[in-house]
């Protein structure tokens, strides 16, 4: 933990760990034997016609299924059940047991019989924990670039992951909406309508099983599993935790004081909105030039 703090926190670095100890999990949880020890627990997954799934353009469904028929669809590449088409993708990003969705995620609470098959590096202490989050996704799931507000521990127990990695200091490359980037497909992105997003530089790795990728607040990040797998992550809280939204139950609600930084500056837009073209011109140039003084080298 102190060399983690002293390397890698306090620059706000990502780190990859090679094979880690994560405990028994990397051997146990086998498609079988998860579907034995879950069977008839309920989840709620995500259900595309394609692999690469869009929260901008919704181009998923959410189903309940059973956890034992949700694993063997997320393994299968044809089904001969399914809900949209017969190669349909299959993704789990567990939540909590709360039916209104006010609690978050622990593997603790809602998968107890397999929480204590994982081990994790200790890079925060106890009372920072925020979440754990199971992840199981069909070959060919890409997860959407976006960011979280918390420091996170992506951790790979089966299959393989491509995760590319953008800095916050590229964000105004990546036209966001919300936490989410509006470049859907980072491979070949559309540069018509979104020209300045081959100046973000893309960090990129490539997941095994054992591996634990450090993902720092605010990075923003996109998956994509190359087969079926399972994985795991963990939020923490590395802000002081009063500065955390209560209702936030995901890690990606962004911290109070930057919100209602946020909602000032619409306020300001709209301010600015009563007068006429030149004058708000100027006054955009005066505030941009303002908020450029108050970033700290
Ligand atoms: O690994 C995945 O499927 C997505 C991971 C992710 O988005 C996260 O850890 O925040």
């Amino acid at each position: 933990m102190e060399d983690f703090q002293e390397h890698i926190f306090n620059h706000r670095r990502p780190l990859l760990l090679k094979n880690v100890d994560i405990g028994d999990c990397k051997e146990k949880w086998t498609v079988e034997y998860l579907a034995e020890v879950l069977g008839p627990n309920q989840v709620k997954v995500h259900v595309c016609p394609v692999g690469n799934m869009s929260f901008i353009t919704k181009n998923f469904t959410y189903k309940t299924l059973e956890f034992k028929d949700f694993i063997k669809r997320a393994a299968a590449e044809v089904h001969s059940e399914w809900f949209l088409c017969e190669n349909e993708s299959y993704y789990l990003r567990s939540i909590g047991s709360d039916k209104r969705g006010r609690d978050v995620a622990d593997i603790n609470k809602q998968f107890p019989r397999i929480a204590k098959d994982v081990r994790f590096p200790q890079l925060f202490e106890d009372k920072d924990f925020f979440s754990s989050v199971i992840r199981i996704g069909s070959r060919g799931v890409q997860i959407w670039t976006h960011y979280d507000v918390m420091d996170n521990m992506l951790i790979q127990v089966s299959g393989e992951k491509r995760v590319a990695l953008f800095s916050p200091e590229d964000t105004h490359y990546l036209y966001l909406s919300g936490d989410k980037s509006q470049v859907l497909d980072i491979d070949n992105p559309d540069t018509t309508a979104f020209p300045e997003f081959v100046k973000a530089t893309r960090y990129e790795t490539l997941l095994t099983p054992g591996d634990v990728l450090f993902i720092p607040a605010l990075w923003h990040h996109n998956t994509v599993a190359r087969v079926f797998g399972v994985g795991l992550n963990v939020f923490w809280k590395n802000l002081p935790h009063e500065m955390y939204d209560k209702t936030d139950v995901y890690g990606n609600k962004d911290p109070l004081p930057a919100s209602k930084a946020l909602s000032d500056v619409n306020k300001a837009i709209q301010s600015l909105n009563v007068l006429p073209k030149t004058y708000r011109n100027f006054y955009i140039q005066r505030a941009i030039a303002a908020l450029e003084d108050a970033k700290l080298s």
